[in-house]
């Protein structure tokens, strides 16, 4: 029998829970208590309502057999949990009163959370943001990922250049995750395969495995919002089993026995940086594989509990949703079981496979697309290598079937490459072996047609669709946002959080002098707050009366972040020749991680250092120009910055940016955009109005086109803008760092002598142009207001809900399933 005890949470039981974990979880006496003590036994206390529902979650879920969708991703950027969770279970308000009963400080342990930071960039914290909208929209999934015992690195900053720092965010335990030993899966590697004979006399492949390990699974609870329903992100981790070290223990081999032990660990030890160097991507894909091995086992298993060997009706039970191309190995994995174990025909295997699998691609880069050399996946997986040759074979005869004597596309087409290095091309496997292929905005998915996947899209257009990516309007304004989330509430009521449409009413209040100081005077406290974080983080002060002008995601070329440093350059030289020039105060503000083997971009953020540098002891530019760099950019630094930011940097070279999703939470916490037509900031230009954004420079098409000519000559641009001239000069001189060429020379040479593969000498005057238009509305204080109000009411379009409904109606096919939970 289940319990359903419908029992209240009072500011008295949560007091009572929290000193119960103290002394029995901790083994403390409150007096004695540490801060650590309090965070992790108030979390523990939390965590005893998401648990009672994700019990009647499941019971929800065992009564309806729906079906289920497992999401696999490479990453999760979850950041801090505890705000919230405690947003979700509306427990804000007990927690806050029960701690003060104790006089202790809900704000200070809030502050004292580590980040889970499982993720890279953008397709990390799109996962996430995606958990938060299935649990709030009641969907049946599950979340799987790695549980990485270092995520992505910390970074310092010392004499202007990165340095990475290895992150312990498990070093104090993590009290948001379930051990579950119970449901421990075992891992297959390596090895050979034998031909057996089966019962029918055909020959019949016999995997023999080198080597085996345990995955371990750590749930993390994820509670939707205004419902009842929480959800489980299962994190794997590799262990190795106890009987392996045993024969070599007692051959006496000790130091041998624990080596193994360790190799096998390592598979989870630590996120992959998105690099493309070869060394070291031996264990990436071992962790590609553990992951999608882990995850289809657990997936199989729960099937088998509820049916019994009727593969027929997996289709209608599950569904996988690969995040990008890691986990593609999903495809050959599901063929080996369905064939080698479970016995079925391949053609029936076949149409299971390619009726539950599904691809999202988050990127075009050619640098980005995943290929790996057979050599090494005939090591790791020889039996898949099989698979995957018999998969191709007959994939390319149904197209040779359909479209006869195109060699040409039978070898764009071919999962295998084959021109002298053999690699197996992960997006081309992902997309044979996938029910619905999508990209990630409107343009994105476009181009996706048009060139990555044209011979697909052309022979099965029904399989490709687009749904522009979302983000979470709980973190993202709700919980980053107080102030502003309450002065929209005033005004529209308190629906907009699980219904971000609502938002468009907030146009008709666009000129409303009252909801505009209103506006203001949030955004200028945001700006105080920060100005306090740059403070002790920089030590430089800045003004937050001036425009925060800010660049906040990973650092890329394609990302253009030295556009921007151009054109502070430009701002510097102009003031230096007439310090009287007039400008509108602004404060660049810089945070980003770059790969750590990324070389030119490690380069850029030398340089804005050595801006930073420069500009903030200059005394001529005093209270008109800071440029500050925050380190260590993760989700709990950008939720302190972009409520505080007034522009937001989207500016792309067009046609690279899948959609970007930091453009949105800039604009809904109210920052006006500069950008390019690139990824979803082409959406919210229709959502939000030119005359409310920022865009300039060379569109997709455009770019594709100079780019082809073959006629773009980066010099043309230098002679003729003598702005341009100058701050490439800058560079060129080595004028910021000390006189030394050398240290910038690369990123000189990457314009001037290389090509300027990114076209940031193309867009340098349209974008200055438009820096102009930013700054000039800045200085009128009612139209800025009302353009940010007009920002904000149209970024209902933009909430991860939306995109999940899609995930769920054009991919999934997967119907809510209510929770009639009591807590
Ligand atoms: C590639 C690799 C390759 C080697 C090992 C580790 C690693 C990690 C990540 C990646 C590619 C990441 C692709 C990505 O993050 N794309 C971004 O996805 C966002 C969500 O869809 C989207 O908003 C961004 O525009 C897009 O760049």
């Amino acid at each position: 029998m289940a319990v359903s005890s419908s029992f209240l949470v009072t500011p008295d039981s949560v007091r009572a829970s929290f000193l119960h974990y103290l002394r029995f979880q901790r083994g403390v006496e409150f007096e004695r208590s540490s801060r650590l003590d309090h965070l992790t036994s108030l979390c523990l206390a939390v965590r005893e309502t998401l648990v009672n529902r994700r019990l009647d979650t499941q019971r929800a879920w065992r009564r309806a057999q729906p079906k289920i969708v497992n999401y696999l991703s490479m990453e999760y950027m979850i950041g801090r949990l505890l705000r919230n969770n405690l947003i979700a279970t509306e427990l804000f308000e007990p927690v806050q009163e029960a701690l003060g009963s104790l006089g202790l400080s809900l704000d200070e342990l809030l502050d004292a959370e580590d980040d889970a930071g499982l993720g890279n960039g953008g397709l990390g914290r799109l996962a996430a943001c995606f958990l938060d909208s299935m649990a709030t929209l009641d969907l049946p999934v599950y979340g799987y990922g790695l549980r990485y015992d270092y995520g992505i690195f910390r970074q310092k900053i010392r004499d202007g250049w990165q340095e990475e720092v290895p992150d312990t965010w498990l070093k104090n335990g993590y009290p948001w995750e379930i051990h579950r030993p119970d449901l421990t899966v075992q891992v297959f590697m390596g090895g050979h395969v034998d031909w057996g004979v089966a019962a029918n006399g055909e020959h019949q492949p016999r995997w023999l495995p080198a080597r085996h390990l345990f995955g371990v699974p750590y749930d993390v609870l994820i509670p939707g919002f205004g419902t009842k329903t929480v959800i489980v992100l299962r994190l794997w981790r590799a262990e190795a089993p106890e009987e392996f070290d045993f024969e070599i223990f007692s051959r006496g081999d000790y130091l041998r026995a624990v080596e193994q032990r360790e190799r096998a660990a390592a598979i989870t030890r630590v996120l992959y940086p998105p690099d493309d160097t070869e060394a070291g991507r031996e264990l990436r894909l071992t962790q590609e594989y553990f992951l999608v091995a882990c995850a289809v086992r657990d997936v199989i298993n729960r099937f088998e509990r509820h049916r019994d060997g009727d593969w027929s009706s997996f289709p209608a039970k599950v569904a996988f949703q690969l995040n990008d191309t890691h986990p593609a190995l999903t495809v050959a994995e599901l063929m080996r079981f369905f064939v080698d174990e479970a016995g079925l025909p391949w053609a029936k295997a076949w149409e299971i496979t390619t009726g539950v699998c599904n691809y999202t691609n988050h990127t075009l880069l050619p640098e980005a697309l995943e290929t790996w050399p057979a050599e090494q996946m005939q090591r790791l997986l020889p039996r898949h290598v099989q698979v995957i040759h018999e998969i191709n074979r007959r994939f390319l005869d149904e197209v040779r079937l359909r479209v006869p004597g195109e060699a040409d596309r039978i070898g764009r087409m071919s999962i295998f490459q084959d021109n002298g290095d053999y690699r197996f091309r992960m997006a081309n496997l992902a997309m044979a072996g996938s029910r619905r292929v999508n990209g990630v905005a409107r343009l994105h998915t476009d181009l996706l047609r048009r060139h990555l996947a044209r011979d697909f899209a052309e022979l099965w257009p029904e399989k490709f669709v687009s749904i522009t990516n979302g983000i979470t309007p709980r973190r993202w304004l709700l919980a980053c946002n107080p102030a502003l989330a309450e002065a929209i509430t005033r005004r529209i009521g308190d629906s907009w959080p699980r219904d971000l449409d609502r938002l468009e009413q907030l146009r008709a209040f666009a000129e409303d002098s009252d909801f505009q100081d209103e506006v203001l005077a949030i955004k200028h406290a945001n700006k105080v707050a920060l100005a306090g974080t740059i403070r002790e983080l920089t030590g430089v002060d800045v003004d937050p009366a001036s425009l925060f002008d800010v660049q906040v995601k990973r650092l890329h070329e394609y990302k253009r972040q030295l556009l921007n440093a151009l054109h502070i350059i430009a701002l510097y030289n102009r003031l230096q020749i007439d310090p009287n020039a007039e400008l509108t105060p602004r404060t660049f503000i810089f945070a980003a991680k770059a790969a750590p083997a990324y070389h030119m971009a490690k380069r850029v953020i030398r340089l804005i250092n050595a801006i930073a540098d420069t500009v903030n002891r200059d005394p001529v530019v005093a209270g008109r120009l800071k440029v500050v760099f925050l380190p260590d950019y993760r989700v709990t630094l950008a939720e302190k910055i972009i409520p505080a930011a007034d522009l937001s940097e989207q500016i792309s070279t067009a046609g690279l940016e899948a959609s970007g999703t930091g453009n949105m939470k800039l604009a809904l916490n109210g920052a006006l955009t500069i950008g390019t037509l690139d990824g979803a900031n082409v959406e919210m230009l229709e959502a939000i109005g030119a005359e409310n954004m920022f865009i300039f420079g060379l569109t997709a098409e455009e770019v594709a086109e100079l780019r082809a000519s073959g006629r773009y000559n980066p010099w043309e641009y230098y002679e003729a803008d003598p702005d341009l001239r100058g701050a490439l000069e800058v560079l060129h001189r080595g004028a910021l760092v000390g006189g030394d060429p050398g240290v910038l020379h690369d990123l000189w040479a990457s314009l001037m002598h290389h090509g300027d593969r990114y076209l940031v000498l193309a867009d340098f005057r349209p974008y200055l142009e438009a820096q102009r238009r930013a700054a000039a509305l800045y200085r009128h204080r009612r139209a800025w207001a009302a353009a940010v109000i007009r920002n904000i009411a149209g970024m209902g379009r933009f909430s991860s809900d939306r995109s999940i409904r899609e995930y769920a109606s054009l991919v999934w096919d997967l119907p809510a399933v209510p929770v009639n939970g009591t807590r």
